[in-house]
């Protein structure tokens, strides 16, 4: 469901875009693409030992054992708790389908002022149930405020199966620069990121609101929203989901061997994150 080219829908598209920090489409991608989806992710879990694929995996997520290991090495029982599979975008053609989906790119143009350039994807079968953070202490882009990211809903999402939850306007808060001036996480001052966040919060009168969603939903966050996965009450309820992260190809063009056209986008070309060592 591409957005028609009228400015005015472009223009409440963007203002929404500038007050909240996220968009959400609805039914953009059809049952049969969602079931397209999952049938892929069920048959990669199943064949991962077999099947050549360099990816990792993120396994027990919400645990203390929590790991990045080859896919090809997860153990039987990772699927029954909360992973991410990282980068299929890099060999999975099918996953750039979505990723790159060219009605969801012209979206992202909008959004981002630019042509949208996937730079890493996740696939979750389970809610991360992830502490709420901005997407720049991981990633943060070359130029401020160029960073978008997608989250293609599989599954029904609600606050029973992890649904991610979003806090609206919290993308104009200044974001909190570590000691040494950057976005970037560092694990020893994570306390004065959150005392700072919710600082802001409460001046803001800002509060938290869960993402409830269909499967073809999709949700385009901020860089700068903060946002999580909510804890899981209903193990019984999958949570499917592919994210993928965007930054604008303007500024990956001093790279412009990795950078390769697919669908409606572009995406970059780039080697898989090693494994966790022993
Ligand atoms: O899907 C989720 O549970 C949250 C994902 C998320 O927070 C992220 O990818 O940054």
């Amino acid at each position: 469901m591409a957005i028609p080219q009228s400015c005015s829908i472009q223009n409440d598209v963007l203002e929404k875009w500038q007050r909240d920090g996220y968009i959400v489409l609805r039914n953009h991608f059809s049952p049969a693409q969602c079931d397209r989806l999952n049938e892929f992710a069920a048959t990669l879990w199943q064949a991962r030992r077999t099947s050549g694929s360099k990816a990792t995996i993120d396994i027990f997520l919400d645990r203390p054992e929590s790991k990045r290991v080859l896919l090809s090495q997860a153990p039987d029982e990772a699927y029954d708790y909360s992973f991410k599979i990282n980068d299929l975008y890099l060999n999975e053609s099918l996953v750039r389908d979505y990723a790159l989906d060219p009605d969801l790119c012209q979206i992202l143009n909008l959004l981002l002022d630019g042509e949208a350039l996937a730079f890493n994807t996740l696939l979750f079968r389970w809610g991360s149930q992830q502490r709420e953070h901005t997407d720049t202490l991981y990633m943060p882009p070359r130029k401020a405020n160029k960073l978008a990211v997608s989250w293609i809903a599989l599954d029904e999402a609600s606050a029973d199966n992890g649904a991610v939850t979003l806090y609206p306007g919290s993308h104009l808060i200044p974001p909190h620069r570590f000691s040494d001036g950057r976005l970037n996480a560092i694990g020893a001052e994570m306390d004065a990121y959150y005392e700072h966040l919710d600082q802001e919060l409460t001046k803001r009168g800002i509060e938290p609101v869960h993402f409830n969603a269909k499967p073809g939903d999709v949700l385009i966050w901020h860089s700068q929203l903060l946002h999580g996965g909510s804890p899981i009450k209903d193990w019984q309820r999958t949570r499917r989901s592919l994210v993928t992260h965007y930054y604008r190809k303007q500024e990956y063009l001093h790279q412009f061997w990795r950078l390769r056209k697919h669908g409606g986008g572009y995406y970059l070309k780039r080697p898989h994150p090693s494994p966790d060592k022993d």
